[in-house]
């Protein structure tokens, strides 16, 4: 994949274009720089800012929400919390206005520098729904339009369409009754809304038919940003469903100038793995494809798989961690990293246990995105003081794991998978002393003809090592981790814990590619 474009010539970007756990991407263009952020859920830090120059390279520049106050997820629903948000930039400030669903509500982050800090966050009051967009009519008044999908109350899950109103952003209120505007054509769950002005038009684009399958894109346009608004006779305009194309779900999109000169399109979709029934191991990723405008309306090219070649690998050190502070691609559940692992003086990483395991809301857990359908996580920790290991998460019901517990003799290494009421737990003991702990998804095996390893996403091998001996405890399907399984918004992410005592983490490998 190359960033170069000559004479013209469009140039077919990297997909995905931010792999693993990134979903309801949004974007913005300033000048020459790009930044998009994507959706975490009951995850902290929220909202990671994605930066590029060149719409080919990525780099995660910080978080939105840093703070635990910003969000206020702690008791968050599993899959409630930051729900799509949208950024923006106008006067040299950037917004990003986010749902935090069964939470606060609608809320607006500022700041000068997208890699932050940002803001404490204004609720807006008066705006019942999720996804809203954030764009200023021709006087500079501003306009939330968003999704009017209840999600508490006594209406919860009742949907009234997209709607809008008029903000005033200071004063974090709306300044009138939501208006109803053009809703897509009578797919289900029409959400997502974009606000632009192109030419002559203002433009209403929205996501329709839900984010599984079905999904899709649609979009109209009008003289006023209030409406009224045409529909788009191709409607939806980009959707996969019911075909056989290999990135599945796609919708929830928003649209951009890229460096080539033409307009593309970010949304979110799927890398389904399996024959009929198929499973998506990541979850939500990031893509995007290009739009050429015909008569002024958007033709969109399918979203087509180009992944980066090669493969991805990292080797996290903590002792050479510099400021021995987590970076930003750390993620912990309904809390901030830091609360959950700290440095010791000799530069590991300690997470003390307090009782609670992988099953529970707020677990001793510290994690990263799966970037690729073939992954390999690993660790080496000292567990003489504590019980703890590595994990392959998708919520509290859906969870692989390694827990190592070392005693002067031995050390005891369970592997254990936990799908929804059901968990099977696999044993081993090996010497005393440092273990390594692997969690490894591997591509389904291959089976001749229609049978099961055709049905899956990957399998998942769980792998103790020590005094130099390694014993794979468990070979598991890794259906049971997918978005389509653990009906889940997020994805897979894998990372270090403890259930008790005081564990010491060296460091963390991956290594990652496509096959
Ligand atoms: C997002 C909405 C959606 O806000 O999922 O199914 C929500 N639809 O557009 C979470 O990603």
């Amino acid at each position: 994949v190359t960033a170069t474009a000559t004479n013209g010539t469009r140039v077919d970007y990297p997909n995905p274009l931010i792999p693993g756990f990134n979903p309801d991407p949004s974007v913005v263009r300033v000048g020459d720089d790009f930044y998009i952020v994507t959706s975490t859920f009951e995850y902290l830090p929220g909202i990671p800012v994605y930066h590029s120059t060149d719409f080919v390279e990525w780099t995660q520049i910080g978080n939105v929400a840093t703070r635990m106050e910003q969000l206020g997820v702690e008791d968050v629903t599993t899959g409630g919390g930051v729900w799509a948000p949208t950024i923006r930039y106008r006067d040299g400030v950037f917004y990003v206005i986010v749902t935090i669903a069964m939470g606060r509500g609608c809320i607006v982050f500022t700041a000068t520098d997208p890699a932050g800090p940002w803001s404490d966050g204004t609720i807006i009051e008066g705006i019942g729904g999720i996804d809203p967009d954030l764009a200023w009519d021709d006087d500079g008044t501003a306009l939330v339009t968003f999704s009017g999908l209840s999600t508490t109350g006594p209406d919860a899950g009742a949907h009234h369409g997209v709607q809008q109103v008029r903000v005033d952003l200071d004063a974090g209120r709306a300044l009138e009754e939501p208006r109803s505007l053009w809703s897509g054509t009578g797919l289900k769950f029409p959400e997502a809304p974009h606000l632009y002005r192109r030419g002559a038009y203002w433009y209403l684009m929205i996501a329709e038919g839900g984010t599984e399958r079905g999904h899709g894109v649609s979009i109209a346009r009008g003289s006023s940003p209030y409406g009224p608004f045409e529909g788009y006779e191709a409607n939806p305009f980009l959707s996969a469903r019911s075909t056989s194309r290999p990135i599945q779900n796609t919708g929830h999109g928003d649209l951009v100038e890229t460096p080539d000169g033409g307009t593309s399109i970010v949304l979110l979709g799927m890398r389904p793995r399996g024959m009929t029934q198929a499973f998506s191991a990541l979850g939500r990723e990031t893509f995007v494809t290009r739009i050429d405008w015909v008569d002024d309306w958007p033709v969109a090219q399918p979203v087509e798989l180009r992944p980066r070649p090669g493969v991805t690998e990292y080797d996290i050190t903590f002792h050479d961690v510099e400021g021995r502070s987590l970076d930003d691609g750390w993620l912990a559940i309904r809390q901030e990293p830091a609360n959950v692992a700290k440095f010791d003086v000799d530069g590991r990483l300690v997470i003390t246990g307090d009782g609670s395991t992988l099953d529970d809301p707020r677990p001793k857990f510290i994690g990263r995105r799966q970037l690729n359908q073939t992954a390999r996580f690993s660790t080496t920790l000292d567990a003489t003081q504590g019980s703890g290991g590595i994990a392959s998460r998708y919520d509290e019901d859906h969870h692989y794991e390694l827990e190592a517990t070392t005693g002067p003799e031995m050390t005891v290494v369970v592997a254990r998978a936990r799908l929804a009421s059901l968990v099977q737990e696999w044993s081993v003991m090996l010497p005393a002393g440092p273990v390594e702990l692997t969690i490894d998804a591997v591509p389904p095996s291959p089976s001749g003809g229609f049978g099961p390893g055709m049905m899956t996403s990957d399998r998942v091998l769980l792998q103790a090592t020590a005094g130099g001996k390694t014993l794979t405890l468990a070979d598991v399907d890794g259906r049971y981790l997918s978005a389509e399984t653990a009906a889940s918004f997020t994805g897979r992410v894998v990372g270090l814990y403890a259930t008790s005592g005081r564990v010491a983490f060296a460091g963390l490998r991956y290594r990652g590619s496509e096959d």
